[in-house]
Protein backbone atom coordinates (compact mmCIF):
# COMPACT_ATOMS: atom_id res chain seq x y z
CA UNK A 1 0.00 0.00 0.00
CA UNK A 2 1.02 3.23 -1.12
CA UNK A 3 0.97 5.19 2.22
CA UNK A 4 2.87 2.26 4.31
CA UNK A 5 5.99 2.40 1.78
CA UNK A 6 5.86 6.36 2.12
CA UNK A 7 5.97 6.08 5.88
CA UNK A 8 8.82 3.35 5.69
CA UNK A 9 11.00 6.17 2.80
CA UNK A 10 10.58 8.75 5.22
CA UNK A 11 10.92 7.54 8.43
CA UNK A 12 14.37 6.12 6.13
CA UNK A 13 15.12 9.81 5.31
CA UNK A 14 14.51 10.76 8.94
CA UNK A 15 11.65 13.22 8.21
CA UNK A 16 9.78 13.08 11.40
CA UNK A 17 7.13 15.85 10.35
CA UNK A 18 6.37 13.51 7.24
CA UNK A 19 6.21 10.47 9.28
CA UNK A 20 3.39 11.88 11.87
CA UNK A 21 1.50 13.53 9.39
CA UNK A 22 1.42 10.04 7.68
CA UNK A 23 0.97 8.33 10.02
CA UNK A 24 -2.52 10.54 11.39
CA UNK A 25 -3.70 9.79 7.42
CA UNK A 26 -3.43 5.77 7.88
CA UNK A 27 -5.21 5.75 10.57
CA UNK A 28 -7.92 8.15 8.78
CA UNK A 29 -7.91 6.22 5.96
CA UNK A 30 -8.72 2.82 8.86
CA UNK A 31 -5.62 1.26 8.49
CA UNK A 32 -4.62 -1.03 11.55
CA UNK A 33 -2.46 0.38 14.06
CA UNK A 34 -0.60 -2.74 13.61
CA UNK A 35 -0.22 -2.28 9.79
CA UNK A 36 1.05 0.69 9.98
CA UNK A 37 4.00 0.04 12.44
CA UNK A 38 4.63 -3.60 10.55
CA UNK A 39 4.85 -2.04 7.16
CA UNK A 40 5.74 1.06 7.69
CA UNK A 41 7.69 2.00 10.70
CA UNK A 42 9.69 -1.27 11.46
CA UNK A 43 9.62 -1.82 7.48
CA UNK A 44 11.67 1.74 7.42
CA UNK A 45 14.07 1.02 10.57
CA UNK A 46 14.86 -1.96 8.70
CA UNK A 47 15.73 -0.60 5.99
CA UNK A 48 18.03 1.85 8.23
CA UNK A 49 19.13 -1.11 10.23
CA UNK A 50 20.66 -2.53 6.68
CA UNK A 51 22.26 0.31 5.63
CA UNK A 52 23.69 0.77 8.83
CA UNK A 53 25.22 -2.58 8.51
CA UNK A 54 26.74 -2.15 4.98
CA UNK A 55 28.40 1.53 6.25
CA UNK A 56 26.49 3.28 3.30
CA UNK A 57 24.65 5.47 6.60
CA UNK A 58 26.29 6.48 9.88
CA UNK A 59 25.09 7.16 13.64
CA UNK A 60 24.11 10.42 13.03
CA UNK A 61 21.73 9.04 10.37
CA UNK A 62 20.20 6.36 12.32
CA UNK A 63 19.75 8.84 15.17
CA UNK A 64 17.48 10.99 12.77
CA UNK A 65 15.72 8.22 11.88
CA UNK A 66 15.27 6.40 15.22
CA UNK A 67 13.75 10.20 15.91
CA UNK A 68 11.19 9.88 13.23
CA UNK A 69 10.39 6.38 14.56
CA UNK A 70 9.31 7.60 18.00
CA UNK A 71 7.44 10.38 16.10
CA UNK A 72 5.22 7.79 14.40
CA UNK A 73 5.03 5.91 17.81
CA UNK A 74 3.64 8.84 19.74
CA UNK A 75 0.96 9.16 17.06
CA UNK A 76 -0.11 5.45 16.80
CA UNK A 77 0.07 5.07 20.55
CA UNK A 78 -3.42 6.67 21.57
CA UNK A 79 -5.05 4.26 19.43
CA UNK A 80 -3.65 1.24 20.80
CA UNK A 81 -5.89 1.63 23.41
CA UNK A 82 -6.12 -0.86 26.14
CA UNK A 83 -8.68 -3.66 26.70
CA UNK A 84 -11.02 -2.98 29.07
CA UNK A 85 -12.37 -5.39 31.72
CA UNK A 86 -9.53 -7.04 32.73
CA UNK A 87 -7.33 -6.60 36.02
CA UNK A 88 -4.06 -5.27 35.09
CA UNK A 89 -1.51 -7.27 35.74
CA UNK A 90 1.69 -5.36 36.16
CA UNK A 91 4.97 -5.47 33.84
CA UNK A 92 8.21 -4.12 34.35
CA UNK A 93 10.33 -3.52 31.38
CA UNK A 94 14.18 -2.19 30.50
CA UNK A 95 16.56 -2.02 28.36
CA UNK A 96 19.71 -3.63 30.28
CA UNK A 97 22.90 -2.10 31.18
CA UNK A 98 24.87 -0.67 28.45
CA UNK A 99 22.28 -0.96 25.95
CA UNK A 100 20.38 2.26 24.84
CA UNK A 101 18.40 0.54 21.67
CA UNK A 102 14.65 1.18 23.48
CA UNK A 103 12.50 1.14 20.16
CA UNK A 104 11.96 -2.77 20.03
CA UNK A 105 11.15 -2.19 24.45
CA UNK A 106 8.81 0.69 23.51
CA UNK A 107 6.93 -1.39 20.86
CA UNK A 108 6.91 -4.41 23.11
CA UNK A 109 5.52 -2.47 26.10
CA UNK A 110 2.93 -0.46 24.21
CA UNK A 111 1.52 -3.93 22.52
CA UNK A 112 0.89 -5.18 26.30
CA UNK A 113 -0.39 -2.12 26.93
CA UNK A 114 -2.68 -2.48 24.67
CA UNK A 115 -3.81 -6.06 25.78
CA UNK A 116 -4.82 -4.30 29.32
CA UNK A 117 -1.05 -4.87 30.96
CA UNK A 118 -0.01 -1.93 33.46
CA UNK A 119 3.78 -1.42 32.34
CA UNK A 120 6.48 0.35 34.28
CA UNK A 121 9.12 0.90 31.74
CA UNK A 122 12.53 1.35 33.82
CA UNK A 123 13.95 3.20 30.29
CA UNK A 124 17.47 2.15 28.76
CA UNK A 125 21.09 1.21 30.60
CA UNK A 126 18.72 -0.39 33.45
CA UNK A 127 21.25 -1.60 36.12
CA UNK A 128 20.65 -4.73 38.03
CA UNK A 129 20.60 -2.99 40.93
CA UNK A 130 17.31 -1.01 39.50
CA UNK A 131 15.65 -4.25 38.19
CA UNK A 132 15.63 -5.52 42.03
CA UNK A 133 14.96 -2.14 43.36
CA UNK A 134 11.86 -1.60 40.85
CA UNK A 135 10.83 -5.77 41.88
CA UNK A 136 10.62 -5.18 45.29
CA UNK A 137 8.87 -1.84 45.22
CA UNK A 138 6.59 -2.63 42.83
CA UNK A 139 5.93 -6.11 43.18
CA UNK A 140 5.00 -6.84 39.43
CA UNK A 141 3.97 -9.94 37.86
CA UNK A 142 6.80 -10.00 35.39
CA UNK A 143 10.13 -8.19 34.49
CA UNK A 144 10.87 -8.18 30.48
CA UNK A 145 14.33 -7.73 29.22
CA UNK A 146 15.42 -6.08 26.20
CA UNK A 147 19.01 -6.21 24.27
CA UNK A 148 20.20 -5.61 20.63
CA UNK A 149 23.76 -5.62 21.31
CA UNK A 150 25.68 -8.80 21.95
CA UNK A 151 27.87 -7.49 24.24
CA UNK A 152 25.35 -6.13 26.64
CA UNK A 153 22.62 -9.50 26.75
CA UNK A 154 25.14 -11.38 28.90
CA UNK A 155 23.58 -8.68 31.63
CA UNK A 156 20.20 -10.52 31.50
CA UNK A 157 21.91 -13.53 33.10
CA UNK A 158 22.87 -11.45 35.76
CA UNK A 159 19.63 -9.58 36.22
CA UNK A 160 18.31 -13.11 36.79
CA UNK A 161 20.94 -14.57 39.00
CA UNK A 162 20.35 -11.45 41.19
CA UNK A 163 16.79 -11.61 41.04
CA UNK A 164 17.26 -15.36 42.81
CA UNK A 165 20.14 -14.00 45.19
CA UNK A 166 17.30 -11.58 46.91
CA UNK A 167 14.94 -14.65 47.01
CA UNK A 168 12.06 -13.14 44.61
CA UNK A 169 12.92 -15.42 41.84
CA UNK A 170 9.58 -17.47 42.93
CA UNK A 171 7.70 -14.18 42.98
CA UNK A 172 8.35 -12.65 39.35
CA UNK A 173 7.88 -14.28 35.67
CA UNK A 174 11.34 -12.84 33.74
CA UNK A 175 11.22 -12.59 29.54
CA UNK A 176 14.01 -11.52 27.64
CA UNK A 177 13.87 -10.32 23.78
CA UNK A 178 16.08 -8.18 21.03
CA UNK A 179 17.89 -9.09 18.03
CA UNK A 180 20.37 -10.97 18.96
CA UNK A 181 18.69 -13.18 21.65
CA UNK A 182 17.59 -16.58 21.05
CA UNK A 183 15.55 -19.14 22.40
CA UNK A 184 18.49 -21.24 23.39
CA UNK A 185 19.86 -18.38 25.26
CA UNK A 186 16.91 -18.15 27.30
CA UNK A 187 16.91 -21.05 28.33
CA UNK A 188 19.96 -20.94 29.02
CA UNK A 189 19.91 -18.10 31.46
CA UNK A 190 16.88 -19.58 32.60
CA UNK A 191 14.49 -17.31 31.57
CA UNK A 192 10.66 -18.00 31.68
CA UNK A 193 10.44 -17.05 27.81
CA UNK A 194 11.34 -15.56 25.03
CA UNK A 195 9.68 -13.51 22.05
CA UNK A 196 11.09 -12.87 18.80
CA UNK A 197 8.69 -9.75 18.55
CA UNK A 198 6.21 -7.84 19.98
CA UNK A 199 3.46 -9.76 18.65
CA UNK A 200 4.49 -12.85 20.08
CA UNK A 201 6.07 -11.36 23.26
CA UNK A 202 2.03 -10.66 24.08
CA UNK A 203 1.56 -14.53 23.28
CA UNK A 204 3.76 -15.14 25.46
CA UNK A 205 3.20 -12.95 28.50
CA UNK A 206 -0.41 -14.01 28.36
CA UNK A 207 0.48 -17.66 28.55
CA UNK A 208 2.78 -17.49 30.87
CA UNK A 209 0.36 -15.20 33.21
CA UNK A 210 -2.90 -16.97 32.78
CA UNK A 211 -2.91 -18.52 36.27
CA UNK A 212 -1.42 -16.19 37.80
CA UNK A 213 -3.99 -13.71 40.41
CO1 LIG B 1 22.46 0.32 17.10
N1 LIG B 1 23.10 -1.47 16.63
N2 LIG B 1 24.18 0.70 17.96
N3 LIG B 1 21.74 2.08 17.38
N4 LIG B 1 21.07 -0.17 15.95
C1 LIG B 1 22.12 -2.38 16.01
C2 LIG B 1 21.38 -3.18 17.05
C3 LIG B 1 23.08 -3.27 15.09
C4 LIG B 1 22.52 -4.68 14.79
C5 LIG B 1 23.40 -2.49 13.80
C6 LIG B 1 24.30 -3.25 12.85
O1 LIG B 1 25.50 -3.28 13.04
N5 LIG B 1 23.75 -3.84 11.85
C7 LIG B 1 24.40 -3.30 15.95
C8 LIG B 1 24.49 -4.41 16.98
C9 LIG B 1 25.52 -5.47 16.63
C10 LIG B 1 25.51 -6.54 17.67
O2 LIG B 1 25.82 -6.36 18.80
N6 LIG B 1 25.10 -7.71 17.24
C11 LIG B 1 24.35 -1.92 16.61
C12 LIG B 1 25.47 -1.23 17.12
C13 LIG B 1 26.82 -1.89 16.87
C14 LIG B 1 25.36 -0.01 17.81
C15 LIG B 1 26.50 0.81 18.44
C16 LIG B 1 27.56 0.00 19.19
C17 LIG B 1 27.10 1.65 17.29
C18 LIG B 1 28.32 2.46 17.67
O3 LIG B 1 28.26 3.28 18.54
N7 LIG B 1 29.39 2.16 16.99
C19 LIG B 1 25.73 1.75 19.39
C20 LIG B 1 25.55 1.14 20.79
C21 LIG B 1 24.83 2.05 21.73
C22 LIG B 1 24.46 1.32 23.00
O4 LIG B 1 23.40 0.75 23.08
N8 LIG B 1 25.37 1.34 23.97
C23 LIG B 1 24.41 1.82 18.69
C24 LIG B 1 23.58 2.94 18.76
C25 LIG B 1 22.35 3.05 18.13
C26 LIG B 1 21.52 4.34 18.14
C27 LIG B 1 21.53 5.05 19.50
C28 LIG B 1 22.05 5.24 17.09
C29 LIG B 1 20.12 3.79 17.68
C30 LIG B 1 19.15 3.45 18.86
C31 LIG B 1 18.10 4.50 19.09
C32 LIG B 1 17.04 4.02 20.04
O5 LIG B 1 16.72 2.83 20.15
N9 LIG B 1 16.47 4.97 20.72
C33 LIG B 1 20.50 2.48 16.99
C34 LIG B 1 19.63 1.78 16.12
C35 LIG B 1 18.32 2.44 15.77
C36 LIG B 1 19.97 0.50 15.59
C37 LIG B 1 19.22 -0.32 14.51
C38 LIG B 1 19.57 0.33 13.18
C39 LIG B 1 17.73 -0.45 14.64
C40 LIG B 1 17.24 -1.01 15.98
C41 LIG B 1 15.74 -0.87 16.02
O6 LIG B 1 15.21 0.05 16.61
N10 LIG B 1 15.04 -1.78 15.29
C42 LIG B 1 19.90 -1.75 14.69
C43 LIG B 1 19.97 -2.56 13.41
C44 LIG B 1 18.88 -3.61 13.35
O7 LIG B 1 18.26 -3.98 14.32
N11 LIG B 1 18.70 -4.15 12.19
C45 LIG B 1 21.14 -1.44 15.44
C46 LIG B 1 13.58 -1.70 15.11
C47 LIG B 1 12.88 -2.43 16.28
C48 LIG B 1 11.37 -2.43 16.04
O8 LIG B 1 13.32 -3.78 16.28
O9 LIG B 1 14.71 -3.43 18.37
O10 LIG B 1 14.79 -5.64 17.11
P1 LIG B 1 14.02 -4.46 17.56
O11 LIG B 1 12.78 -4.94 18.44
C49 LIG B 1 11.91 -6.00 18.05
C50 LIG B 1 12.40 -7.40 18.51
O12 LIG B 1 13.80 -7.49 18.71
C51 LIG B 1 11.60 -7.68 19.74
O13 LIG B 1 10.36 -7.02 19.48
C52 LIG B 1 10.63 -5.78 18.83
C53 LIG B 1 9.43 -5.39 18.01
O14 LIG B 1 9.06 -6.38 17.09
N12 LIG B 1 12.06 -7.23 21.06
C54 LIG B 1 11.56 -7.85 22.18
C55 LIG B 1 12.86 -6.23 21.45
N13 LIG B 1 12.93 -6.17 22.77
C56 LIG B 1 12.12 -7.15 23.26
C57 LIG B 1 11.82 -7.52 24.57
C58 LIG B 1 10.93 -8.60 24.75
C59 LIG B 1 10.40 -9.29 23.67
C60 LIG B 1 10.69 -8.92 22.37
O15 LIG B 1 10.58 -9.04 25.96
C61 LIG B 1 10.89 -8.27 27.09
Amino acid sequence: MKILKEIATNLEKGNSLAVKELCRRALLLSLPCEKILNQGLIKGMEAVGLKFKKNEIFIPEVLIAARAMKAGLDILRPHLSPATGKKRKKIILGSVKGDLHDIGKKIVGMMLEKEGYEIIDLGIDVSTETFIKAIKKERPHMVGMSALLTTTMIYMREVIEAVKRAKLRDKVKIIVGGAPVTQAFADEIKADGYASNAAEAVDLVTNLLKHQA
